[in-house]
């Protein structure tokens, strides 16, 4: 037997009369008429004729559970999903619900943040509706530095994600930003909760802008920051972005587990907008390093030379001021 919702989908923007409902659902019509409005509450637009049947004309925009679920080819990323409307942060409820034990891969969403959080106390615009901005928790069971690359891991999920379902070609900036021209597409703020050699969890979240245009950016950012609709000139569908970032991130985080990252490095290398600059880079307590970002290690790291010829490696940091030549 099929869902209402399965029927209507697979039929839609045509009827589907009450009685082919009923054979294929196995519901009576008071049951699919209850059903219809169910849906309708969730944001379904579906018509209705007494002689024609039923018709969805557009499914929702909003990223249910169930319709993220539904086609997604994961076993553990994304199969415990939690959805709210409005929230602070994902980051914050994440770490809220992995103290109460959400399982390796719960993936928490939300339309919109009212205090969505950057790095060091940092905020992130998080506008309803148009973004993806979601966090996962992890639990892997591996040393605590053995997860250093995984914001790097992170951000090449979501560049081959945005390729694999727009054909756009996003930058990695080190260590966890998506750039278009230079422009700032997504971030992602990682954060560990554990001791020295034992991760209790790990929340991994990500920003990224699908479907804002210019004028929904806070001023500040309107000429530092992108989205896809406004680099394609259309409305992308925020729920095929996502699931694909699923599957993506599942794959590479079991490459993690099995300690063999080459191939994410290999991808952040082929479209670093860090690599062969020089940069200024604040990691830690320590000043500001600054040097040319010479290469990108397998396990996340960056290698600098800097002004005195000595070779880096930096396991963390930010860029803070970058050029593309030695000053
Ligand atoms: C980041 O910090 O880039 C990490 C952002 C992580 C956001 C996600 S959303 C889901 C999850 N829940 C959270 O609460 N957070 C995560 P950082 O490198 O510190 O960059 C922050 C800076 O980016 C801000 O100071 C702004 O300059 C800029 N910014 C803020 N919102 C932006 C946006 N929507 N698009 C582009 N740039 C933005």
């Amino acid at each position: 037997m099929k869902s209402v919702l399965d029927v209507l989908k697979a039929n839609q923007g045509h009827y589907v009369s009450g009685e082919s409902l009923a054979t294929m659902s196995g519901l009576t019509r008071a049951a699919i008429w209850k059903q219809i409005n169910q849906l309708r509450d969730l944001g379904y637009k579906i018509d209705s004729s007494p002689r024609k049947g039923y018709c969805l004309v557009m499914a929702t925009q909003v990223l249910h559970p169930f319709e993220i679920q539904e086609g997604l080819k994961t076993q553990r990323i994304g199969r415990t999903i939690h959805y709210r409307d409005t929230v602070d942060s994902t980051n914050i409820l994440a770490k809220t619900l992995a103290k109460e034990g959400a399982p390796d891969g719960t993936l928490v969403i939300a339309e919109e943040q009212t205090a969505g959080r950057g790095r060091l106390g940092r905020t992130w615009s998080s506008v309803k509706g148009k973004g993806l901005w979601s966090s996962l928790i992890l639990r892997p069971q591996i040393a605590t530095s053995a997860i250093a690359g995984i914001t790097v891991l992170t951000a090449v999920s979501m560049a081959r994600a945005i390729f694999e379902t727009t054909g756009i070609q996003v930058q990695v900036k080190w260590p966890n930003d998506l750039l278009y021209e230079g422009r700032k597409l997504a971030g992602i703020l990682a954060e560990l909760h554990g001791e020295m050699d034992r991760i209790h969890f790990l929340i991994v979240g990500v920003g990224l802008n699908v479907n804002q245009l210019h004028d929904e950016f806070p001023e500040e950012l309107a000429d530092r920051a992108t989205s896809l609709r406004m680099i394609r000139g259309e409305i992308l569908d925020r729920k095929l972005i996502l699931q694909r970032y699923l599957e993506q991130f599942e794959r590479a985080y079991h490459q993690m587990t099995d300690g063999n990252l080459q191939d994410v490095m290999a991808y952040a290398r082929e479209h670093s907008a860090t690599l062969g600059k020089w940069v200024t880079i604040r990691s830690g307590f320590g000043q500001g390093l600054m040097g040319e970002a010479l290469a990108l290690d397998d396990d996340g790291s960056l290698w600098i030379r800097d002004t005195t010829g000595k070779e880096v490696k930096v396991f963390s940091g930010e860029i803070i001021e970058e050029m593309e030549e030695n000053p």
